[in-house]
C-alpha cells in the first residue's frame, strides 16, 4: 500500500469539542424497559433479586468493539481505529454493609464469586471471570480518588459479546464494573479518566494491553467510528463513506488472551525490536519502550521506519542470548527489567517481521483515515483493500491468524470489499467491509459455505455469529 510522507505521531493541538466531552462523566440514562435490552435488564433484575433477596439500586452497560484497522499496535503507541458494537455486559448493582463483593451471573457456566472488596489478590496464573470484575475494583480503589475503604457491593452480570472472540468482553467487563463502583460511591469520574484508569487495572489479569478497548468503550458515540490516539488519549469521530456496512463474522475458534502467553510474547517482540533499533541509533536503549517512541526519538516517516527494520533488523528469529549479546547486557537483566513474568521462558523471538508490521499497519490506520476524510469515488474499494492488506499482515508478520479467519477472509474476497481479523486474533472474529446492496447475499455465501460445515453453529441462532454491525453508544449508568 502506498505510505504516508511525514511522521504522524504527534497530535496537532486543535480545539476539539470532542476532547471536552470525554472530561465529562459517563451519562446516567433512564433504564430500557422495551426492545432487546429492556428484556435483558428485567431477566437480570430478576436474577439479581432471587440472588440477594432485594433490587437493585442502579444497573451500568459497557459496550464490546469491533476494532475496523489498526491491529496490535496501541500498545506500541500508535492510534487504532475501532467502533463500539451494540453488544453489551451489563451489571445490576446494589451496596452491601458487609464490605464484600458478592457477585454472580446470568450465565451459570461463570461461578459467582465472594470476596473482601478492600482486600482481595488478582492471580495472573488462574484464567477466571472474575479476575476482570477485580481489575475494575481495584482500578477504582488505587485510582478513583476514594477518601477511605470501599463499601461493599452485590453485583449480578448480563453479557451477549461473544467471549474470547476479538470483540473485547474482557474490557466491556472491566469498564462496566469501574463504572459501577465509581457510582455506587459518588464519583464522578470523567469519560477519558476512567478509559485510562481502566487500561491499567486490566493488565492485572497479566495481558500488557494498550488500551484501546477501554478507551472506546467509554469514548464511543452513536453512528461514528473513533480514531483512538494515545498519549494523550484523543478520540476522533470520522465519517465512513456512505453505502458500506461491516460485517462481524465469528470464526468460532475462541482464543482467551488471559490464558496463554502469545499476546505478550507479541507485545515483548516488539519491545525487544524497540531496543535494538534504539541502540544500533546511538540512543540508550533502557529508555525506550515502544516502537512509537522510538520513531519520535530518530525523527523518521512511518516509511522510513519500515526501512530501518530492514536494516537492522534479521527475518529469522532472535534467540534470548543473541538479544542481550546485540544490546550488551545479559538474558538475567533482560529477564528482570524487560520481560513480561509468562514470557520468561520464550527462548526465540521474531523481531524484523513483528516491526514490519506495526510500522505499516499504524501506516494503514492513517491512510484509512485519509480515505475517509476525502470520500472521493472508489473510497469504499480503497478502503477494502487496505483492510484486506492489514490481514495479511496479521496472517504473515504477525503470525496471529487463524486458519478459520483465513478461510472468512479468503470467502470474502469477491462479494466484500475486505476482510480482516479484529481483535488480538489467534482466533475469533474477522470484520468486513460490503456494499449495502451486497450484504444479505455475502452473509448468505458464509452462511452456506462457512457455518453450514460448522459443527459449533449446528443448531444455533445465526445471527449470533454472522451480524453486520453500527457504531453503537458508550458505557452509560442505567437508573429507574
Ligand atoms: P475478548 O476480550 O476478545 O472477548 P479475552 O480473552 O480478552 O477476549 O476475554 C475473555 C474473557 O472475558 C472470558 O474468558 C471471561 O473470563 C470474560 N467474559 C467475557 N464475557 C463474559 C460474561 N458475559 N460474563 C463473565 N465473564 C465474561
Ligand atoms: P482483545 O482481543 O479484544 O482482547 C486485545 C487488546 C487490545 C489490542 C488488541 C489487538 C486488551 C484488553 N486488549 O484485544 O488492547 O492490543 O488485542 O489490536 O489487552
Ligand atoms: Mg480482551
Amino acid at each position: 500500500p502506498e505510505m504516508v510522507q511525514t511522521s504522524q505521531w504527534h497530535n496537532e493541538a486543535t480545539d476539539n469539542p470532542e476532547s471536552e466531552m470525554n472530561t465529562k462523566s459517563p451519562p446516567v440514562v433512564k433504564v430500557p424497559t422495551d426492545g432487546e435490552q429492556g428484556q435483558r435488564v428485567a431477566a437480570l433484575e430478576e436474577s439479581f433479586t432471587t440472588e440477594f433477596s432485594h433490587p437493585p439500586q442502579f444497573f451500568v452497560r459497557a459496550p464490546g468493539r469491533v476494532n475496523l484497522i489498526g491491529e496490535h499496535i496501541d500498545y506500541c503507541g500508535y492510534a487504532v481505529f475501532p467502533m463500539a458494537v451494540e453488544q453489551d455486559i451489563i451489571m445490576a448493582v446494589a451496596t452491601n454493609s458487609s464490605s464484600k463483593l458478592n457477585l454472580c451471573n446470568v450465565d451459570q457456566s461463570y461461578l459467582s464469586y465472594s470476596c473482601d472488596i478492600n482486600n482481595f489478590e488478582i492471580d495472573p496464573s488462574v484464567a477466571v471471570w472474575h479476575n476482570y470484575v477485580l481489575c475494575g475494583i481495584r482500578g477504582i480503589r488505587e485510582e478513583g480518588g476514594l477518601a477511605g475503604p470501599l463499601t461493599g457491593l452485590n453485583i449480578a452480570v448480563s453479557g451477549n459479546i461473544p467471549p474470547s472472540s476479538g470483540l473485547s468482553s474482557s474490557s466491556a467487563l472491566v469498564c462496566a464494573t469501574a463504572l459501577a463502583v465509581a457510582h455506587a460511591h459518588d464519583l464522578s469520574l470523567a469519560k477519558d479518566m476512567l478509559a485510562e484508569i481502566c487500561a491499567r487495572c486490566e493488565r492485572h489479569v497479566g495481558t500488557q494491553g494498550g488500551g484501546m478497548d477501554q478507551a472506546i468503550a467509554f469514548l464511543a458515540t452513536a453512528g461514528e467510528a473513533k480514531m483512538i490516539e494515545f498519549n494523550p488519549l484523543k478520540a476522533t469521530a470520522v465519517q465512513l463513506p456512505a453505502g458500506g456496512t461491516f460485517v462481524v463474522a465469528n470464526s468460532l475458534a475462541q482464543a482467551n488472551k488471559a490464558a496463554n502467553s502469545n499476546y505478550n510474547c507479541r507485545v515483548m517482540e516488539c519491545r525487544l525490536a524497540t531496543k535494538i533499533i534504539a541502540k544500533r541509533a546511538g540512543l540508550s536503549w533502557e529508555n525506550y519502550q515502544r516502537l512509537g517512541e522510538l520513531q519520535v526519538a530518530v525523527k523518521k516517516s512511518l516509511p522510513e521506519m519500515v526501512e530501518m527494520v530492514k536494516e537492522i533488523l534479521e527475518p529469522r528469529p532472535y534467540t534470548k542470548q543473541e538479544v542481550a549479546t546485540l544490546l550488551d547486557t545479559t538474558t538475567n537483566h533482560l529477564d528482570n527489567m524487560v520481560l513480561s513474568e509468562n514470557t520468561r521462558n520464550i527462548q526465540e523471538f521474531y523481531l524484523h517481521d513483528r516491526a514490519l508490521h506495526v510500522f505499516s499497519e499504524a501506516n494503514r490506520v492513517w491512510e484509512f483515515r485519509r480515505v475517509c476524510e476525502e470520500g472521493r469515488e472508489g473510497a469504499l474499494h480503497k478502503l477494502g483493500r487496505i483492510m484486506l492488506a492489514s490481514h495479511r499482515s496479521t496472517q504473515h508478520m504477525y503470525n496471529c491468524s487463524h486458519p478459520k479467519l483465513d478461510q472468512l477472509v479468503d470467502l470474502s474476497e469477491g462479494l466484500a470489499l475486505g476482510g480482516r481479523l479484529t481483535g488480538a486474533g489467534w482466533g475469533g472474529c474477522m470484520v468486513a467491509l460490503v456494499e449495502e446492496s451486497k450484504a444479505e447475499e455475502y452473509k448468505r455465501k458464509l452462511e452456506k459455505e462457512f457455518y453450514s460445515h460448522e459443527p459449533a453453529a449446528k443448531g444455533k441462532n445465526i445471527s449470533a455469529f454472522l451480524f453486520s454491525t453500527r457504531p453503537g453508544p458508550a458505557a452509560c449508568v442505567y437508573i429507574k
